[in-house]
């Protein structure tokens, strides 16, 4: 299989500043080499560069950084689109509004080949919020709700083509949700896998059912990994950690299932903040974690496959 890594440095979606860096953090951690390693060829497109900023007038005084983040969004989703041509892009955050760029730029190639696409997102957060009840105004709490065809983005962000429907958006390893996110989400058609859903029935079931469904549909699959979805105790280096999140071994599991799936089509690395890190461990446990998405194991195993 054919990797592309894609750097988009965005920081102006999340409430502090640093995620700037995430790519240069990954590079760092050895990312290239890591994938390398497992025998796929691998294509560093470097960074992406943020369009233009259009004019815009904000529906709200207290959004953050508006133009900028719709500047980012066109950009993003035009380099995604062109990324997923014949290759599996890994989008190197960057805070998690660049998801509100990759989604509908893969959903668009999804499309084109006539295949329908599926987002698993990993995140202590729901990130669904609209432009119209975000409290902190930090846009990075927005893109579920923008790429699933939420009302509230007309004339900010750009025109939605593909919106992915809600019925295909699976998140796993919630434990912050406000009321505002809380109530939208009812009724959506989203499958939100709170931390107690992860305690009683264990996330290997979970995830195993949701990878059933995309399998039986034929879809594609996006994996968007925000760092806060682990436990702060693994990964500190985030600007938004909540506490009682996914283990190593659980966080390691999903991605060696995924990985045996072969239904994974692109993935984002988002939120990582060198700048609250220690000693680069949490941009080494994310490269890690998309090792074992990539293929690596302790031992040789059996593959398992899904039942016809
Ligand atoms: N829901 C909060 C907000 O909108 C937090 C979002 N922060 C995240 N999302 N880190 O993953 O501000
Ligand atoms: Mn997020
Ligand atoms: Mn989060
Ligand atoms: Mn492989």
């Amino acid at each position: 299989m054919k990797v592309r890594l894609l750097g988009i440095p965005i920081e102006d979606g999340a409430g502090r500043m640093g995620c700037e860096m995430g790519p240069s953090a990954y590079r760092t951690a050895g990312i290239v080499e890591a994938i390398a390693e497992l025998d796929h060829e691998v294509e560093d497109l470097g960074n992406v560069t943020r369009g233009p900023l259009p004019t815009i007038t904000p529906p709200h005084p207290h959004l953050r950084r508006l133009p900028e983040i719709a500047a980012w969004v066109g950009t993003v989703t035009e380099a995604a689109y062109r990324a997923s041509d014949g290759a599996l892009p890994v989008f190197l955050g960057g805070d998690h509004a660049l998801a509100a760029g990759t989604v509908p730029g893969v959903a668009r190639r999804a499309a084109e080949d006539g295949r329908p696409l599926f987002v698993l997102w990993l995140d202590a957060h729901t990130d669904f919020h609209t432009l119209d009840t975000t409290q902190s105004g930090n846009l990075h709490g927005t893109p579920v709700a923008y790429f699933t065809g939420a009302h509230g983005f007309h004339g900010c962000y750009p025109p939605l083509s593909h919106p992915v429907p809600p019925g295909n958006v699976t998140m796993v390893g919630i434990r912050s949700v406000d009321p505002a996110e809380r109530r939208a989400l009812s009724g959506s058609g989203v499958t939100v896998h709170d931390m107690r859903a992860l305690d009683e029935h264990g996330v290997g079931s979970l995830v195993w059912r949701f990878l059933e469904r995309v399998a039986a549909a034929d879809g594609r699959l996006h994996v968007s990994l925000d760092v806060d979805f682990l436990d702060p105790s693994i990964a500190p280096g985030v600007g938004t950690t909540a506490p009682g999140g996914a283990t190593f071994r659980e966080a390691h599991l999903i991605m060696e299932m995924l990985h045996d799936s072969g239904l994974v089509s692109s993935i984002d690395l988002v939120e990582l903040n060198p700048f609250l890190d220690e000693r680069g461990r949490t941009a080494t446990l994310m490269v890690d974690l998309l090792a074992s998405l990539m293929g690596r194991t302790v031992m040789d195993r059996p593959t398992r496959s899904f039942a016809a």
